[in-house]
C-alpha cells in the first residue's frame, strides 16, 4: 500500500504492545516490534499474548540495553511512529534491582529518542510516564501536578518524561508522553495486583488454590482497561502538536474493593482465604492514585467507558475459563506468597 503508516512497538509482546498491534492492524499500519532473540526463539512461551498476530506483525531482535541494536532496527523500519512501551514495569522489583531499572528505563529511553533524532526524525514518538511518577502528590494529579515518585520505578518514568519533552524542544521532535494510570485486563501479568486477585480468585473457586496472600490491602489505584488505553497513546500521536497527555478513569479504588469485587462475582467471601503477608508490602508506598483527564477529554476526545466492575468481571470470567479448560496444569500461575521475577513490558 503505497500511503501505509509503518509503526514501530517496543514491548510489543507484553499487555499494552498486544492491544496497541490489534488497533494499529485495524486501522491499516504495518506493524512491527522489538522483542529480545530468546523470545523469536521460543514464541510458545514468551510471544502468547501476540500468538494470533504472527504473521501479521514484522518482528526484530533487539534490546533496550543495546544502542547499536536499537539503530539497527530503526534505520531498516523507517517508522512513521513510535511506541516505546518496553520497560522494567513492575515497581516493586524495583527496589530490588534499581540499577537494571534505570539501565533499562532511563538509558533505554534515552538510547532510542538519539536514535529516533539521528536516524528517523519526522517520526512521531509516544513515551510510557506512568501515574508513579505522581507518587505521594495529593489527588487528584494532572498534567500540572508536580512529580513527588515514591520508588526507582517512578523516578525512571520522570526521567524518561524530561528525556523526551527535553528531545521535543530540542530537537523539534513529535515526542509525547502518556501519564497512564493503572490500565488492566486478561492479558496483564500474573505479578500484578489485579490478575493476582482475579487468578487466585478462579482458582480457588475451582479448588485449585487455598487462600490469597496480599500485602497492603489500603493502596487505591485508578484502574482501566488496557484496550482502551492504548487508542490515547494512538490518538496523542495523530494530534498536530506534540504534548503530555494524564490517561485514566477519574475514579479511584482500594486493592480491598478489587478483591471483594471479584470474589463476589464468583460468591466467595474473600475474607476466608485473605492472609496479609509483609513480604509484599514496599519499602515506600503510593497510597492514592486518581487522575484527572480534563485535558485528554478535551484535547483528544478520549475518555475511558469500561467501568471498574466491567473490569474486575472481564478479567474474572477470563480466569475461570483458562483454569476450567486447563485446570491450572500447564499455566504458570503465580503461586501464593511467593514474589516472582520481573517482565518487560506491561
Ligand atoms: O498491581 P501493582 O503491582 O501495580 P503498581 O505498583 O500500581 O504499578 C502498575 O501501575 C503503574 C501505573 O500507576 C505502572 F506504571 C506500573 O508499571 C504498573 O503497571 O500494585 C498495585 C497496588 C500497590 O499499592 C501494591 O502495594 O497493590 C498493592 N498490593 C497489595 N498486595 C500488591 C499486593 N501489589 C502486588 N503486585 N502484589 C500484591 O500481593
Amino acid at each position: 500500500m503505497a500511503n501505509q503508516k509503518r509503526a514501530l512497538i517496543t514491548g510489543i509482546s507484553g499487555q499494552d504492545g498486544s492491544y496497541l498491534s490489534e488497533l494499529l492492524l485495524e486501522k491499516g499500519y504495518e506493524v512491527h516490534g522489538i522483542v529480545r532473540r530468546v523470545a523469536i526463539e521460543d514464541p510458545q512461551h514468551r510471544l502468547s499474548r501476540i500468538h494470533h498476530l504472527l504473521g501479521k506483525v514484522h518482528l526484530h531482535a533487539a534490546s533496550l540495553e543495546s544502542y547499536p541494536s536499537l539503530m539497527k532496527v530503526v534505520a531498516a523500519v523507517q517508522p512513521d511512529e513510535v511506541y516505546h512501551l518496553a520497560a522494567q514495569s513492575y515497581v516493586s522489583y524495583s527496589f530490588e534491582d534499581e540499577f537494571s531499572t534505570f539501565e533499562v528505563n532511563v538509558n533505554g529511553t534515552h538510547y532510542l529518542l538519539s536514535t529516533c533524532r539521528d536516524l528517523a526524525p519526522k517520526a512521531r514518538f509516544y513515551f510510557a510516564g506512568s501515574s508513579e511518577m505522581f507518587g505521594s502528590a495529593p489527588a487528584p494529579q494532572n498534567e500540572l501536578t508536580a512529580f513527588r515518585p515514591r520508588s526507582a520505578y517512578g523516578i525512571s518514568k520522570v526521567a524518561g518524561y524530561h528525556l523526551t519533552r527535553n528531545y521535543r524542544e530540542a530537537y523539534h521532535l513529535h515526542a509525547s508522553c502518556g501519564m497512564l494510570y493503572n490500565h488492566e485486563s486478561p492479558r496483564r501479568g500474573m505479578e500484578f495486583v489485579t490478575r493476582k486477585i482475579s487468578s487466585v480468585a478462579a482458582q480457588i473457586k475451582l479448588g485449585l488454590a487455598t487462600e490469597i496472600r496480599l500485602g497492603n490491602p489500603e493502596a487505591k489505584r485508578d484502574w482501566g482497561h488496557a484496550r482502551e488505553y492504548v487508542e490515547g497513546m494512538w490518538r496523542m500521536l495523530q494530534q498536530d502538536e506534540p504534548d503530555d497527555y494524564v490517561i485514566a478513569t477519574g475514579e479511584t479504588h482500594s486493592v480491598r474493593e478489587f478483591l471483594e469485587c471479584a470474589f463476589g462475582l464468583l460468591g466467595l467471601d474473600p475474607y476466608k482465604y485473605l492472609v496479609l503477608d509483609e513480604r509484599f508490602l514496599r519499602p515506600a508506598e503510593v497510597d492514592v492514585l486518581l487522575g484527572d483527564t480534563t485535558k485528554a477529554r478535551q484535547r483528544l476526545g478520549w475518555s475511558a467507558k469500561t467501568t471498574f466492575t466491567e473490569l474486575v468481571r472481564d478479567m474474572v470470567s477470563s480466569d475461570l475459563n483458562l483454569y476450567s479448560r486447563t485446570g491450572g496444569g500447564e499455566i504458570s500461575a503465580a503461586p501464593a506468597g511467593r514474589v516472582l521475577q520481573p517482565t518487560t513490558g506491561k
